[in-house]
């Protein structure tokens, strides 16, 4: 059984601790890295010992969040805390079999895989939790911290653009901005430079993507060939490219991976791209939503065409 917490029962649950290893998801994101840091340092700023287990899958871009703050391994009588995590098969993969005390998380599906819970899936960002969490806790934002809590918040809005974005979004990047931190390069770099070999995996889907009722829906099928020469930075947010095709409501990516397929969908309020990758075994957020599942491209096409036309 998990038991739910509040903001001020985890403070206070965390206060009574002093010794952390924080856990982030697979494939790893702003938010999840983000907020994880932001949660290190904050426990740091308190005199506590905390850790990121070392996330080997993270992006270059991202990778200066975790520097100095991680380990390859939870040391003895270490408390696990997973931040951003929904399920515990989105753990990522260094965490595997190890047993997590507490679980932080925004996402409104998951599963119960600790005893102790801080879910609000009302936060456009699991960063605008642990930003109210270090607040409870009587830290003080610095500028390595607040830089972490930015990336965590402005990645999760896609720079509050998304309609997850809301009033609190803008009220945790305000006391970032307010450090003083320079929060311009970091934002440059994730929010508008893209490389060439990105952009040429993107003239690629525009080629080859399909379009069903009336261009509300489209869908893309992705072979491995494409983005061989792809970095994990290159593929950031890929999904989210096709939505930003105009008249594009709801859009689904699929790509080739070692086991199978990895569907990506995207939406506008409206419609549900978790309930779509349910159908696959997956889940996440009504506007955002993947699944992994061992089937060959042509066969998942045909199978996610039938589903989305099926549901929209
Ligand atoms: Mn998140």
């Amino acid at each position: 059984m998990m038991k739910m917490m509040t903001i001020s029962d985890a403070a206070r649950w965390l206060a009574e601790r002093d010794r952390f290893c924080l856990l982030t998801h697979c494939r790893p994101d702003g938010d999840t890295v983000g907020s994880a840091a932001a949660l290190c340092l904050g426990l740091r700023q308190l005199g506590k010992t905390a850790h990121l287990l070392k996330n080997q899958e993270l992006a270059g871009n991202l990778s200066f969040l975790q520097e100095g703050l991680t380990v390859d391994a939870p040391a003895e009588g270490d408390l696990v805390v997973s931040v951003d995590v929904s399920t515990d098969d989105r753990l990522q993969p260094e965490a595997a079999g190890l047993p997590v005390d507490l679980k932080i998380d925004h996402h409104g599906s998951g599963n119960d895989f600790a005893p102790l819970a801080l879910v609000d899936a009302g936060a456009g960002a699991c960063g605008q939790i642990i930003y109210d969490l270090l607040m409870e806790l009587g830290v003080t934002l610095d500028c390595a911290l607040a830089t972490a809590l930015y990336v965590a918040v402005s990645t999760d809005t896609g720079c509050f653009r998304f309609p997850n974005t809301s009033a609190d979004s803008f009220r945790v990047a305000a006391a970032c901005a307010a450090t003083g931190a320079d929060l311009y390069p970091i934002t440059r770099q994730l929010f508008d430079v893209n490389s060439l070999t990105k952009l040429k995996i993107q003239s690629w889907m525009v080629e080859n993507t399909r379009f069903f009722r009336d261009g509300k829906i489209a869908l893309c099928a992705m072979p491995g060939q494409v983005e061989k020469d792809a970095t994990p930075d290159d593929m950031d947010g890929v999904a989210g490219f096709l939505r930003s095709i105009e008249g594009v409501e709801l859009c689904a990516l699929i790509r080739e991976t070692d086991t199978g397929v990895k569907l990506s969908v995207r939406c506008v309020p409206g419609y549900d791209a978790s309930a779509i990758c349910a159908r696959f075994g997956g889940g996440g957020h009504k506007g955002a939503s993947g699944a992994s599942f061992d089937m060959s491209l042509t066969e998942a096409e045909a199978a996610v065409e039938k589903v989305l036309l099926e549901l929209y």
